[in-house]
């Protein structure tokens, strides 16, 4: 089949060419046209793992090409972001976008599969605004009959860093607006996907991949709330949870200066906002990963106050270890209030930038690689686990005052 991916970013890109490499043509649209010159040229805008090499290799052998205009096709992916406003409300304005982009080209037969985390109920909006726009086709709400087009939810699972691998391994949720448009959803991921794909309605669906992302920030938030206890009782967490996760029934995750990303640190309002009476522990979860970010905030503050003779190496601006991706990066976070705050006795080492992101623009602090920071710094305080950073061995470390919100250097 030929297939439309709406939107070129971190996941909508990836798949364009794991679905192109499938043998099918592909066609990805985005809005910004820099990303399409980007991507027809054979290049990419995103750091992913192997994705230079993919999108290189399946736009030479003509099988992508991106635009910004969309044309007709037999599927179309939709793979827009789904951000929150100032109240944490969810935006689907995106979805719809999408939606409405391709309404005047649908052709009966087609298939729409949204794959963006959304609310519950964005995949059901999304029909009716379809039928709205084309009263000419059948798109029944439920039932078993025939429709002409077929509407589905399938979220995307990928972690960034494995996403090619993800794409192809991970099991896959499909939710069907009816159960024929689960199957014939089913029937194009089974072209590319080697894991289970299993069907339900596109509600459940929804609700599943907003549960995923929850149960991992709510888990987070609880490594989190131990280590502020564990500091607060001066006994070393990464002990705590290592002896704790011997427990055959205890798996408890990796505290850290917070959590970050453009997944976990939203969705789980996606769930409050749908029911804010009875979501007290996931938004608790949320409001305590978040508070991590301004302990993590004050307790270096107060080492940086107390070693007024020494520099500081802030290593890590990720949100996580090994990916170029800052998006609501807790790191970025800390490391901008303390650049505000302390000036040009901020050093900071990122391997992923070759010059500061704006924020530190007039701040004194400068950019610097991991020996030049051990060479000057005193203080050092570690907030991503990126590889780089393990590797540097305790005795590069001897006398220098540490603060590791990842447990990196930890025995
Ligand atoms: N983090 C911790 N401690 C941990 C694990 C993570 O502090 O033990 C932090 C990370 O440092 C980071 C944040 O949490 O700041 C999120 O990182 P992550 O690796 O847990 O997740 P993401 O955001 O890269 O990807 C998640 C994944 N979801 C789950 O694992 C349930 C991925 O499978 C999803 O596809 C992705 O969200 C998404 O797009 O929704």
């Amino acid at each position: 089949p030929k297939v439309c991916v709406m939107g070129l970013g971190y996941i909508g890109l990836p798949t364009a060419a794991i679905v192109a490499r499938s043998g099918s043509e592909v066609i990805g649209i985005d809005v910004r046209a820099e990303v399409v010159e980007t991507v027809n040229s054979g290049g990419v805008h995103i750091e992913e793992v192997d994705l230079d090499a993919l999108v290189q290799g399946v736009v030479a052998r003509g099988l992508l090409r991106a635009s910004t205009e969309v044309e007709e096709a037999d599927v179309f992916l939709i793979a827009v972001p789904t951000p929150f406003d100032d109240k944490h409300a969810p935006d689907t304005s995106y979805v719809l976008a999408a939606a409405q982009t391709i309404a005047p080209v649908l052709k009966v037969g087609n298939l729409i599969v949204l794959e963006s985390t959304s609310p519950v109920g964005t995949t059901d909006a999304l029909r009716d605004l379809i039928a709205e726009l084309r009263p000419d086709l059948h798109i029944p709400r439920a039932g078993n009959g025939t429709a002409d087009i077929a509407i589905a939810y399938c979220p995307e699972r990928v972690l960034p860093g494995r996403i090619l691998v993800e794409l192809i391994d991970n099991d896959r949720c499909i939710g069907g607006i009816t159960p024929r448009c689960a199957r014939k959803a089913l029937a194009f991921y089974r072209r590319f996907v080697r894991g289970a794909c299993i069907t339900t309605s596109a509600r459940v669906a929804e609700m599943v991949k907003l549960s995923e992302n929850a149960f991992r920030d709510v888990n987070i938030a609880f490594a989190n709330e131990l280590s502020m206890v564990s500091d607060k009782l001066g006994i070393d967490v990464w002990e705590v949870v290592r002896l704790a996760n011997r427990h055959p029934r205890v798996n408890i995750l990796s505290p850290g200066p917070g959590v970050g990303g453009h997944c976990i640190a939203v969705d789980p309002w996606f769930i409050v906002h749908s029911a804010p009476e009875i979501t007290p522990l996931i938004r608790t979860a949320r409001e305590v990963n978040d508070g991590k970010i301004d302990y993590v905030v004050e307790r270096a503050g107060d080492l940086i106050e107390a070693n007024p003779e020494v520099r500081v190496a802030l290593l890590g601006l990720a949100f996580k270890a090994n990916v170029d991706d800052f998006r609501e990066s807790p790191a970025l976070k800390v490391a901008s209030e303390l650049a505000l705050k302390f000036g040009n006795r901020i050093v900071i080492v990122e391997p992923h930038i070759e010059r500061l992101p704006p924020v530190f623009d007039n701040s004194g602090a400068t950019l610097a690689d991991i020996d030049e920071a051990l060479l000057e710094c005193g203080l050092m305080i570690v907030l991503v686990d990126h590889d780089i950073f393990k590797s540097v061995p305790p005795e590069e470390r001897t006398g220098k005052i540490v603060y590791d919100t990842r447990g990196i250097w930890s025995a």
